[in-house]
Parts: C-alpha cells; sequence; structure tokens
C-alpha cells in the first residue's frame, strides 16, 4: 500500500508532512510526499512560510505518479488559491481518492493560509476530494455557520456535505466527531484532556487515508483513524503526538 500526502513543512515534526508521513509509517503504509510550503515554526509559534512554486508541486506530483501505484492519500497546507488549483487539477487527472485537511491556521494560532482560502477550497478542492476533515473552526469559515452547539455542527456539516462527504471533528465538540455521507452519523469519541494536540488534524486525516489505502471502507476508517490520534495523543510529549503504534 502507498499513500500520499501533499502539505506543508512544519520542521518541529508535530505537524504537516512529517507528521503524515510517521502516520503512513505507524499504519504500515509506504508513505510519499510532495511539499507546497516550507515553514519556519515550533509549537507555539509560526514565524515564516516560503511557498512553493505551483509548477514545482505539480512537478513533484507528475514524478511520484509516473513511477507509483498511487491511489489514496491527504492534502494539508496549501497556502493560496493558486496552490489550491494546480493541486486540485492534478487530484482530477490522476483520478486520486483524497482526504482533504482544509489546514488554514496551525493549533498555535500563526496563520498558515492566505486570505480567502476558504472560497478557494470549496471552488476547486472540495469538488474532487473524497472527504473533508474540518475542525469546528475550519467548519465554520467553510459553512458561513457559527458553531457553538453540536446541532451547529450537524447544520455545517450538511450543508459542506452538498460538495464532498465531510467529518467535522470532535476536539472542540466533546470529543464527537460528525459525519455526514449523505446521512448524518454522530461518531462518539471520549475528550482526552492534553498539550499534545499539535497535529492531531494532520494525523486524522493521514490516518484516513492510511486505512482505505489498505481497503477499509470510509465510516470504519474514520473511527479506527480516531483511535490512533487519540491513543497518539495520550502517548505524546512536548506538545505534539506519539505516532508510534503497533500496525493494528
Ligand atoms: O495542524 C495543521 C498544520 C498543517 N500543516 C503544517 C502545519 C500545521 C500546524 O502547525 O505546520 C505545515
Amino acid at each position: 500500500m502507498i499513500a500520499i500526502s501533499i502539505a506543508g513543512f512544519d520542521p518541529s515534526g508535530g505537524a504537516g508532512i512529517l507528521s503524515d508521513l510517521k502516520t503512513f509509517s505507524a499504519l504500515g503504509v509506504y508513505g510519499t510526499g510532495v511539499i507546497t510550503a516550507l515553514t519556519a515554526q515550533n509549537v507555539q509559534r509560526v514565524s515564516s512560510i516560503l511557498p512553493i512554486e505551483s509548477d514545482f508541486i505539480e512537478e513533484q506530483i507528475d514524478l511520484i505518479l509516473e513511477d507509483l501505484p498511487v491511489i489514496y492519500g491527504k492534502t494539508g497546507m496549501l497556502y493560496s488559491k493558486e496552490i489550491i488549483k494546480s493541486v486540485s487539477k492534478k487530484i482530477s487527472e490522476y483520478d486520486l481518492k483524497i482526504v482533504v485537511d482544509p489546514v488554514m491556521v496551525a493549533g498555535s494560532g500563526g496563520s498558515l493560509s492566505k486570505e480567502g482560502m476558504a472560497s478557494a477550497i470549496k471552488k476547486y478542492l472540495l469538488k474532487e476530494a473524497l472527504i473533508v476533515t474540518p475542525n469546528v473552526f475550519e467548519a465554520e469559515l467553510l459553512s458561513g455557520i457559527n458553531i457553538e452547539t453540536q446541532e451547529d455542527a450537524i447544520d455545517a456539516a450538511h450543508k459542506i456535505g452538498k460538495i464532498c462527504d465531510v467529518v467535522v471533528t470532535g476536539g472542540h465538540l466533546d470529543g464527537d466527531n460528525i459525519l455526514y455521507n449523505g446521512q448524518i452519523s454522530v461518531i462518539s469519541g471520549e475528550l482526552i484532556e492534553s498539550n499534545n494536540t499539535h497535529g492531531s488534524g494532520c494525523s486524522f486525516s493521514a490516518a484516513i487515508a492510511a486505512y482505505m489505502s489498505k481497503g477499509t471502507e470510509m465510516e470504519t476508517a474514520i473511527k479506527k483513524a480516531d483511535i490512533f490520534v487519540k491513543e497518539s495523543i495520550k502517548h505524546g510529549h512536548w506538545g505534539t503526538l506519539n505516532q508510534f503504534w503497533k500496525n493494528k
């Protein structure tokens, strides 16, 4: 099994493409990685971003797909409308089955995107996606709905779900994930009190892609990814997750 992560580079190793590759590896999947942007950051703050030229991003994707039979993958930080358009075009060209993590802001609060990202993600990327995995804040930006309760999250999931399947992640919803894939399911989970959450959104989307590349159907992949991330948070250090995991 092979998966692809198309995402930004967080040198702290907690989030972004390093975290995705650790997740793929922990779940027994061979990971490939296309870098969309470099960042200078740690768990506390983002200080600089250096986006990669979109032609070069397209070339990275072309060279991987020229050689390797990749079907499943995920996107993370895409930073600009231009990069979103390039990546969306390539997903369509290669018919990739992609889990979209609509990254806009780092856990530390630092921005990881230019303005207008939510509308570019909706306009270009979600049409090509298998599923999108917003947290509450990202779901608000994608749906235009202010989310305070589980009912609000369900409304937002219905709205986003008109474009592709969606799971609104539960870190801000008492641990419950709200899935819309033609119908709403509340996947109830425990909420873990921990500071080791930097990169949890990255790992969640990467784990869904990894499980699906191993043949698991989507809803089960989401449940297993949720368990994987929670175990990783429990065993994390230094504000980040520990994705060590005996292949289950
Ligand atoms: O967690 C979202 C995220 C995604 N991608 C990169 C990041 C972060 C958060 O810090 O740095 C590169």
